[in-house]
C-alpha cells in the first residue's frame, strides 16, 4: 500500500512503536522550537535533567510572546533564556525577530524534517513540508536532550484541492470553510494532509496560513507537500539547499478525503467565542467595527502585508476603526520599508505594532467594552483579547482591511480593483537576531541568569493505589487552556512563577476555583468533551497541579492537553458512558480504587459519596502508566525513565 506524506516522514523517525492508527509511536525529532512564554518552563526543565548540550539538529528560542517590559519579570526571563539557550547549544532569536513560526518558516524549516515545539501552532511549518507537532515544554525538554517524542498514530486525512482563489478570497477563508465543515474537534486524533491540484496555486505563506489554523480544527498537525513552489520559496530565502521534493503516493490511503473547490469559496469569518463559529462575511454587513487587528502567525508574512499595504494605499481608516498592524518578523517589516508599502500603511492612519504575538496574546490593544473587533488571527475565544466582553471575529487580512476602511464588517470582493501582488524573487536575508549558542567549552563555564521572578518548579506526588478527592469543578465542553491558565498583558509575565500564575486559574469560569481547590487537598476537575483544546501551554496543567488537581475526568481531551496532563502526574480518565456526567455535581467526594489494577485494564471504577459507581476508561500506554504513578515525567526521568 502506498503512504501518505506523514507516514513517510514518521517511518523515517520512528524509534518505536507501529505505524497502525491508535498505538503509541516513539519519532526521533530533528528540530525544536520554544517561545518565552512557554520556553522558560521548558529550559528549567531541561536544566533539572542535567544534559550539558542539546542533541538535535537544531535548537531555538524565540522572544515574541511576553516582549512588553513593564517590569522586571519579563526582561528577567528573557536574560534567562538568552543565557540558558548559550550554554546549552540552543539559538536564540531575539525580541524583535518576529513570531517564532513566522521566522521558523522564513529561515529554519526544512522539508521532510521533524519539529516540535512548546506552542500549538508549531504545525505552521507543514507548509513548508515538515512534520511539525505543538507539544509541552517538558516534552519539547525531552526532545532537545535527544529523547523521543511520543505520539498516537494519528489517521490520516486528505483535504483535496481544486480550482484557485477568487481575487480578495485567501488561504484564511480556506481554513475557516475546513472550521465550519469539521469544527474545532473534526481533527482530532487525525494527520491533515493538503493535496489535489489546487495546491500547486498556493504559495509557502499561504499554506502556511492553512496548516497553522489546522490546530483548531484539533489535528495532531497538518503537512502540504513538498514541490516547486516550496523550492522557490526555499531559493528565495537562500536556502534552496534545504529542498527536497515530498508527495503522497498515488495509491496512499486516507481514512477521510474532503473536497474543497478554491473557486467557489467565498470570504468566511469566525464569530464570538470560536474559530468553528462560521458564516460569511456578507451575512454580517451590518455589523459596526471598532477596531482591527493585522498580524498573528497566521497572517503576518510579507505577502498578506503587501495585500493589506496595496488596499491601503492612498485611503484613509473610518474613523470610529482603531487598525493595527504587526508584521510577523524582521524581515517582513524591513522588506515593507523597503519597498515603501509601510508608508502606505502608516498614511492611513494604522497602529505598526512590534514584530511579535502582541494583541493575539493579550499583550496590548485590546478592544473597548463589549467592542467588535475583527483579527486575521487564530483564535476568538472568551477572554482572550484581555477584554472580557469583547466581541472578537476572525478573518482575512483583506476582510479586515476591507472592514477598516468602512467601518462595518466587510466582503472584500465587493471591492473594485483587482490585487496584484506576487511572492519577491529574493527575501531579504540578515539573521543577525539570531543569535548563535556558545561552543561547547565556552557554554560549560558561562552562567546562566536568573531573575526572582523564577521561582521553584512545582512538586507532583506520585500515585497510591487509592484516591479520595473532591470534585472541585464541573465544566462543560470544548474548554480551553485559555478558560485553564489565561494569558494577557497582566498574566504572562508570570509564566515561571506557578505560585503567583495560581490565583488565576479558571477566572473566566470561575474565579473561586483556586481558593475552593487549595482548600480542598486532593481535588478532581470534571469536564465535557474536547476538555483542554487550544494552546500547548502546560502551565493549564502545572497549575492545577500545584493547586491539588490528581485527576481529570472529561467526556473527551485534547491531544496536546492531556499529554501535558500526564506529564505533570494528573490522572486524565474518560466517562465510559458519557450520561454519567450529568450526575455528578461539585463538592462530591469522589473515590477511584484499585489504580494500578485499572491503569493496566483500561478502566477505573468511580464511586462517589452516596455509593454510586461509573466507570471511566484510561487507555495509557505502559510508559504513561509508569509516568503517573511516578507522579509525572520529571519525577520518571529522573528515576530512570526513558
Ligand atoms: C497561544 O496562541 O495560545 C499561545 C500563547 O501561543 C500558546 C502558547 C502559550 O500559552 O504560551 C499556544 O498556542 O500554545
Ligand atoms: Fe503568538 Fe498568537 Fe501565534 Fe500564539 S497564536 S504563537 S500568541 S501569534
Amino acid at each position: 500500500m502506498g503512504k501518505t506524506i506523514a507516514q513517510k516522514i514518521i517511518g523515517a523517525h520512528l524509534i518505536s512503536g507501529n505505524m497502525t492508527p491508535g498505538s503509541e509511536v516513539a519519532l526521533k525529532i530533528d528540530q525544536t522550537l520554544t517561545q518565552d512564554a512557554t520556553g522558560t518552563m521548558a529550559y528549567l526543565e531541561f536544566e533539572t535533567m542535567g544534559i550539558p548540550r542539546v542533541k538535535t539538529e537544531f535548537s531555538i528560542a524565540y522572544v515574541d510572546h511576553n516582549t512588553l517590559q513593564c517590569g522586571f519579570e519579563n526582561s528577567d526571563d528573557h536574560r534567562y533564556l538568552q543565557s540558558v539557550a548559550a550554554k546549552h547549544g540552543v539559538y536564540f532569536s531575539r525580541p524583535g525577530n518576529g513570531i517564532c513560526h513566522q521566522v521558523h518558516l522564513e529561515r529554519f524549516g526544512k522539508p521532510g524534517k521533524t519539529l516540535i515545539g512548546s506552542d500549538s501552532h508549531t504545525p505552521t511549518g507543514g507548509g513548508i513540508g515538515m512534520l511539525a507537532f505543538g507539544a509541552g515544554g517538558m516534552d519539547v525538554a525531552v526532545a532537545m536532550g535527544g529523547g523521543a517524542y511520543y505520539i498516537t498514530m494519528p489517521r490520516m486525512f486528505k483535504v483535496n484541492l481544486t480550482g484557485k482563489l477568487r481575487p480578495y478570497v485567501t488561504a484564511k477563508d480556506v481554513s475557516l470553510e475546513l472550521l465550519r465543515i469539521l469544527s474545532v474537534k473534526g481533527g482530532v486524533g487525525a494527520i491533515i494532509e493538503w493535496g489535489g491540484p489546487g495546491v500547486a496555486t498556493l504559495s509557502v505563506p499561504e499554506r502556511g496560513t492553512i496548516t497553522n489554523m489546522g490546530t483548531e480544527l484539533g489535528a495532531t498537525t497538518s503537512i502540504f507537500p513538498s514541490d516547486e513552489v516550496t523550492r522557490q520559496f526555499l531559493k528565495a530565502q537562500g536556502r534552496e539547499g534545504d529542498y527536497i521534493p515530498l508527495a503522497s503516493d498515488p495509491d496512499a490511503e486516507y481514512d477521510r478525503i474532503i473536497d474543497i473547490d478554491l473557486s467557489a469559496l467565498k470570504p468566511m469569518i469566525a464569530c464570538p467565542h470560536s474559530p468553528d463559529n462560521v458564516v460569511e462575511v456578507s451575512a454580517l454587513k451590518d455589523v459596526k467595527v471598532d477596531q482591527v487587528c493585522v498580524g498573528s502567525c497566521t497572517n503576518s508574512s510579507l505577502l498578506d502585508l503587501l495585500k493589506v499595504a496595496a488596499m491601503l494605499k492612498g485611503k484613509t481608516i473610518h474613523p470610529s476603526v482603531s487598525l493595527s498592524v504587526s508584521p510577523g518578523s524582521r524581515q517582513v517589516l524591513t522588506m515593507l520599508s523597503d519597498c515603501g508599502a509601510l508608508s502606505d500603511i502608516l498614511a492611513s492612519g494604522a497602529r505598526v505594532l512590534e514584530c511579535a504575538c502582541g494583541p493575539c496574546i493579550g499583550m496590548g490593544f485590546s478592544p473597548n467594552s463589549g467592542g467588535v473587533s475583527l483579527r486575521t488571527f487564530n483564535r476568538n475565544f472568551l477572554g482572550r483579547s484581555g477584554t472580557k466582553d469583547g466581541q472578537v471575529y476572525l478573518v482575512s487580512p483583506e476582510t479586515a482591511v476591507a472592514s477598516a476602511l468602512t467601518g462595518y464588517i466587510t466582503d472584500p470582493t465587493t471591492l473594485a480593483e483587482p490585487l496584484n501582488i506576487s511572492m519577491p524573487e529574493r527575501f531579504l536575508i540578515n539573521d543577525s537576531a539570531v543569535l548563535p549558542p556558545l561552543p561547547p567549552e565556552e557554554g560549560e563555564k558561562a552562567q546562566v541568569l536568573r531573575g526572582p521572578n523564577i521561582k521553584e518548579f512545582p512538586k507532583s506526588k506520585p500515585f497510591a493505589d487509592s484516591l479520595t478527592a473532591k470534585l472541585v469543578l464541573k465544566v462543560g465542553d470544548n474548554i480551553t487552556t485559555d478558560h485553564i491558565m489565561p494569558a494577557g498583558a497582566k498574566i504572562l509575565p508570570y509564566r515561571s512563577n506557578i505560585p503567583y500564575l495560581s490565583q488565576f486559574c479558571f477566572e473566566v469560569c470561575d474565579p473561586d476555583f483556586p481558593s475552593r481547590a487549595k482548600a480542598a487537598g486532593d481535588g478532581v476537575i470534571v469536564g465535557g468533551s474536547n476538555y483542554g483544546q487550544g494552546s500547548s501551554r502546560e502551565h493549564a496543567a502545572l497549575v492545577p497541579m500545584y493547586l491539588g488537581i490528581r485527576c481529570v475526568i472529561a467526556k473527551s481531551f485534547a491531544r496536546i492537553h492531556v499529554a501535558n496532563l500526564i506529564n505533570a502526574g494528573i490522572l486524565p480518565l474518560t466517562f465510559e458512558h458519557p450520561e454519567d456526567y450529568d450526575c455528578l455535581a461539585q463538592d462530591a467526594r469522589l473515590t477511584i480504587s484499585d489504580i494500578r489494577k485499572g491503569m493496566e485494564e483500561g478502566t477505573l471504577t468511580v464511586t462517589d459519596d452516596q455509593g454510586r459507581s461509573f466507570r471511566t476508561l484510561c487507555h495509557l500506554t505502559q510508559r504513561q502508566q509508569a509516568i503517573l504513578l511516578a507522579g509525572g515525567l520529571l519525577n520518571y526521568t529522573k528515576e530512570g525513565g526513558v
